[in-house]
Parts: C-alpha cells; structure tokens; sequence
C-alpha cells in the first residue's frame, strides 16, 4: 500500500515556491498526493513504494532549488 513521507522543505519564501514544489512533486511516478506548508515549511507526500523512494522525493525537491530532509 501507499505510504506517506513528511519533509522539512527549506528555501520557500513565497505562494509560488510552494505552487512550484506541489507540481514538481505530483509530476513523479509514484505520488498520489502532495500537499506543501508555506507557513511550517511542511510537505506531506502520500507514495507508492513500489515505484519511488523518500531519497527520490528529496533529491527532486533539491534539483529544484529547495532543501529537503525528512521528517518520518
Ligand atoms: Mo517566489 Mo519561490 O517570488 O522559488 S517563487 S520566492
């Protein structure tokens, strides 16, 4: 089944950054949900395992611009 990885996501200064993060993150194989927090600099990301990883989700963000660590 699914699971659902939570990241700290830094760099996110404004709406658009987080509009910028939430697409990159739907584009990828394997991401159901993502939903991005301005406010608590926050991603919670709901995944298939079977085809992505947390490392993969994290180096995405970071190819963006952004950083990621996780937080479970
Ligand atoms: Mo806003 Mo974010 O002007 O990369 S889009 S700071």
């Amino acid at each position: 089944g699914a699971l659902v990885g939570q990241f700290t996501i830094g760099g996110m200064t404004c709406a658009a950054c987080v509009n910028s993060v939430e697409g990159i993150l739907r584009s990828l194989p394997g991401v159901r949900r993502a939903v991005v927090a301005l406010a608590t600099s926050l991603g919670e990301v709901e995944y298939d395992p079977a085809q992505i990883g947390k490392d993969d989700i994290a180096s995405a963000i970071e190819d963006a611009g952004f950083e990621a660590s996780f937080v479970q």
